[in-house]
């Protein structure tokens, strides 16, 4: 079998060549994640905050039964204004591209294809996680479980309140997945600043969470690292307001019997009709923000990878350091 293609537009192409910095973008969010003409928008905002910040965009998506990588203007908007693109998380890609179908890329599936085309960093609004009820309905992102077998590092505001925020930290830690918060101890609810939990690290800088991806990887941990950067203080919703609308979004939700991949649009665009429009604000603030901190991470990521070693590559086995006494670690 031949290796798996993926069609790179040329800035893309380029940057992976010269291992410069490049953050992928989803395109869930884009096809069922928001409203027309906001998605449209949204993508267009964060793929120039990307460029802003020093890196090259790189959205992932489905088109016509190919993967893609990097799209250009007249593509993104197709698929903004698609009616049949499908939602793929990382099990649906094989069979839309038999049928030669179009999809929008959700987060485990984009980290995979980010993988296969080495992008280490990929920059989202929320990851999915442990549902409300997961107890009775087995809700589980398969978020979770591509965190646990795919190495990339996603950089997002948290998780919604839609979803049980203390059940999915503890999933991600049974997925052996590192949970970094940028400039703060708490883990963000992705709407608000902080979710009454704690991340269990805290990094201050771009350059420390770059530096932490290298050493994650070398170690051969083969795992995926969740950067958790909460929603700017000016655009962040508060508890009292966003709290209600998402305890009647889930409501609503169980009462008309929604299941499966339909459950997560279903909840986005239900809050963004009860508050008015609020929480798209929120969230089209915050993935900027995470663009930004993601190219930050990405320009940083890249100047390691060329530093280290002289031949830019950091992966590698493990050396070992004798201590002062020279007391051999093993023995021959
Ligand atoms: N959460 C959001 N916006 C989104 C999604 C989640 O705030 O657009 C999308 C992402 O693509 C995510 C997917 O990967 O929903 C998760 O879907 P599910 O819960 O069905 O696994
Ligand atoms: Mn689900």
């Amino acid at each position: 079998m031949a290796p798996i293609q993926i069609r790179l537009n040329r800035e893309v192409e380029d940057a992976l060549k010269a291992g410069g910095p490049v953050v992928a973008l989803e395109s869930t969010i884009i096809t069922h994640g928001m409203p027309f003409p906001a998605n449209l928008e949204t993508a267009q905002a964060v793929e120039s905050v990307v460029r802003e910040n020093g890196a090259v965009p790189a959205t992932i998506a489905l088109i016509d039964g190919e993967l893609r990588a990097g799209l250009d203007a007249a593509e993104l908007e197709a698929l903004a204004q698609s009616k049949d693109a499908v939602k793929a998380s990382g099990r649906d890609l094989a069979a839309v591209m038999v049928r030669k179908g179009t999809a929008g890329t959700t987060v485990s599936a984009t980290m995979r294809i980010a993988a296969l085309a080495g992008i280490p960093i990929f920059a989202t609004g929320g990851v999915g996680g442990v549902h409300r009820g997961a107890e009775q309905t087995f809700d589980i992102s398969a978020d979770l479980t591509e965190l646990g077998q795919t190495g990339t590092t996603v950089i997002c505001a948290g998780v919604k309140s839609i979803l049980d925020i203390s059940k999915t930290l503890e999933y991600l830690e049974t997925q052996r997945v590192p949970v970094i918060a940028y400039r703060t101890e708490d883990f963000p609810a992705f709407f608000t600043r902080k979710s009454g939990l704690k991340a269990d690290h805290r990094l201050d800088s771009a350059e420390d969470i770059a530096k932490a991806m290298a050493l994650h990887e070398a170690m051969g941990s083969q795992t995926g690292i969740l950067v958790a950067n909460p929603v700017p203080e000016a655009d962040a919703l508060t508890d009292a307001f966003i709290t209600g609308t998402i305890n009647d979004a889930v409501a609503e939700a169980d009462a008309k019997g929604i299941a499966r991949k339909e459950v997560t649009p279903f909840l986005l665009a239900r809050i963004n009709e009860l508050s008015k429009g609020e929480s798209l604000r929120a969230n089209i603030a915050l993935i900027k923000n995470n663009a930004a901190l993601a190219a930050q991470i990405a320009v940083a990521y890249s100047a390691l990878k060329k530093g280290s070693n002289g031949n830019g590559r950091f992966e590698g086995s493990a050396r070992f350091i004798l201590n002062r006494e020279e007391i051999p670690i093993r023995s021959a």
